[in-house]
């Protein structure tokens, strides 16, 4: 059983990532469960409704690759998207393209390049970039200029490999967050990276787009389905996390429509209001208090969360949001809101 969402434009299906089922390690202690196999988790991901996985370069390598599609095929599941982990290797424990270090900003673009092409391999239409370590913990350390110029330079030239060697097969999708790993990340939310967007070369502009995370937003302090209207409004929303975040603090990763549900049916309701017609995707995290033979259970909360709200947003009365708008309403549309997620209608 894959979760399917009731009249949704485009591609159908949700997906999430291999790092999802995770062995429950935290800054604070080690692994609560055995860390099963990256591979062994692409058939998880499956039996829990996934439709579509996606992974970092450092769970599935470019010499992974063949086992990960076999290993696909038999789950029946495919790539959403594809990853490098620029924070994971300590060479780039101060950002790979923002390093002040040349030869390490050359092979964050070597190790960049080689996600292209995996991504390729893999079948997925979409690589992202999250900012991991690009940022500063202390200022002055870096001059953020020097760093805004190198992430357009970097960028720029990724665009170009992947636009000579794969023409438009493969978009990017930049995944903003404002910190966590470092204490300040650079394209740290959506306007940033759309501003980025903005000053790259215009022969690859088209090809960069944006990954909001719904938890991201909320750790910046910021309105999620905002960030959401703006990228569609600029014509960038290519990928989308959906997950949950309890206030601003650390990353945490929660199963999509916990904490603010009547905020994720009001998303829904603008995704379908405009049509939008990518691979929905959740970035959760399977808690380090649950057991090993529960560890799907964050994908399927998620899951059936997600084609509840769905359900529930298909219903949403535009008309009447309109005319209550018109009467300058906006407490009585939040009660309507409310009305329509209780099922009192
Ligand atoms: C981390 C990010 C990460 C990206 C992919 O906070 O959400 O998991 O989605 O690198
Ligand atoms: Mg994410």
């Amino acid at each position: 059983m894959s979760f399917q969402l009731t009249n949704k434009a485009g591609k159908q299906g949700v997906g999430a990532g291999v790092w999802n089922l995770g062995p429950g390690g935290d800054p604070f202690g080690g692994p609560t469960r055995e860390a099963i196999p990256f591979i062994d988790r692409i058939p998880l991901l499956a039996e829990a409704g996934m439709s579509y996985f996606e992974a970092h370069d450092s769970e599935i390598p470019a010499a992974d690759i063949d086992k990960a599609l076999v290993a696909a095929e038999k789950a029946g599941i495919k790539c959403a998207m594809y990853t490098p982990s620029f924070f994971a290797d300590p060479i780039f424990k101060d950002g790979a393209m923002t390093s002040n270090d040349a030869s390490i900003r050359a092979l964050g673009l070597a190790n960049a390049r080689q996600a292209v092409d995996s991504t390729v391999a893999l079948g997925a239409e979409t690589m992202v970039f999250w900012n991991g370590r690009e940022g500063f913990d202390f200022v002055l350390a870096k001059n953020g200029r020097d760093s805004f110029k190198r992430l357009i330079e970097g960028f720029n030239a990724v665009g170009q490999y992947s636009l000579e060697k794969y023409g438009n097969q493969i978009r990017f999708a930049i995944e903003p967050k404002p910190n966590e790993p470092r204490a300040n990340m650079y394209l740290a939310n959506v306007g940033e990276a759309l501003y980025l967007i903005s000053r790259l070369d215009p022969s690859v502009q088209h090809l960069f787009g944006v990954n909001p995370e719904t938890a991201h937003s909320r750790i910046a302090g910021l309105d999620y389905l905002w960030d959401i209207e703006m990228s569609l409004e600029a014509n960038k929303l290519f990928h989308i996390h959906l997950n949950s975040q309890d206030g601003q603090r650390y990353d945490q990763d929660l199963p999509f429509g916990y904490t603010e549900p009547v905020k994720d049916l009001a998303l829904l309701v603008v995704l379908q209001d405009t049509a939008w017609d990518g691979i929905i995707c959740f970035d959760v995290k399977a808690p380090r208090t649950d057991d090993p033979k529960n560890i799907q259970d964050v994908l399927t909360v998620s899951g059936n969360n997600l084609v509840w709200l769905w359900e529930r947003a298909l219903r949403v009365d535009r008309d009447k949001i309109l005319a209550l708008r018109a009467e300058n309403r906006s407490t009585a549309i939040a009660g309507y809101l409310t009305q329509v997620l209780y099922g009192i209608d």
